[in-house]
């Protein structure tokens, strides 16, 4: 019999997941954990039956959560949860698709998910929590850290390192042996020739900081 899965955030990164789990087949998704308002309604079947609230109750019916918010501004949401959860003593799976390609020679960290299409080459390691997102490239001997999120159809080249809670955006390219510091946003097609070393948000060919209104420099 398949372990049941709790989901944590039921809006549109869960439907992505939804899919990527029922295609790995490996778990049955039990429901879906979101603010209480929600409580009662469903995604693509499942119910959302709890608030965070309830997490430590859930904790003695349930071992296996994966959280399911996506990350496009800001990491900070997908980390508190990471925190609590394994201060709760949930257990995070990672998740691959069937289609994506991991390497034998790649490590994949808990609550990571490899989405359809993706890949994952020889040497390179993903970070916990981390979204490696629809048809994006990690190419070898990469380290992606925690929290970090490469969407769909980023290429990063061999030998980048990628620090935790970074973005690199949709279609964006990064060169081979590159390093970017953490908590960094890399703007959708962005293409970066250059190490990163000092955190913001970088968009454009080649790639430039940016200083977005309201934000510290
Ligand atoms: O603290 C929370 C919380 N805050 C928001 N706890 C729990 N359990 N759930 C929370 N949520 C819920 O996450 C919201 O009520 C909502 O149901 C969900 C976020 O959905 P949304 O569609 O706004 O964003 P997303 O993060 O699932 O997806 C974004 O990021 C993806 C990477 C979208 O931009 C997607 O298009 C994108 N692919």
């Amino acid at each position: 019999m398949k372990e049941a899965l709790v989901l944590i955030g039921g809006g549109g990164h869960c439907r992505a997941c939804i899919d990527v789990i029922e295609a790995a087949g490996n778990f049955s998704i039990a429901g879906i954990v979101d603010v209480n308002e929600k409580k009662g309604s469903n995604v693509l079947g499942y119910p959302l039956f709890a608030g965070d609230d309830e997490l430590p109750s859930l904790m003695s019916a349930y071992r296996y959560f994966l959280i399911t918010i996506g990350q496009v501004k800001s990491p900070d949401k997908r980390r508190q949860l990471f925190a609590m959860l394994k201060g709760l003593g949930a257990e995070l799976p990672s998740i691959t698709s069937p289609s994506a390609r991991v390497s034998d020679h790649a490590a994949i960290g808990e609550g990571a998910i490899i989405m359809h299409g993706a890949i994952v080459g020889p040497g390179s390691r993903i970070g916990r929590n981390c979204i490696i997102n629809t048809g994006a490239v990690i190419e070898h001997d990469c380290v992606i850290e925690d929290h970090c999120h490469i969407s769909t159809g980023a290429v990063v080249n061999g030998e980048c390192r990628i620090g935790g809670g970074t973005l690199v955006g949709s279609g964006s390219v990064l060169n081979n042996g590159l390093t970017i510091s953490g908590n960094t946003i890399v703007g959708a097609g962005a293409v970066v020739t250059r190490s990163i070393d000092e955190s913001g948000t970088y968009v454009g060919v080649p790639a430039r900081k940016i200083v977005l209104p309201g934000r510290a420099v």
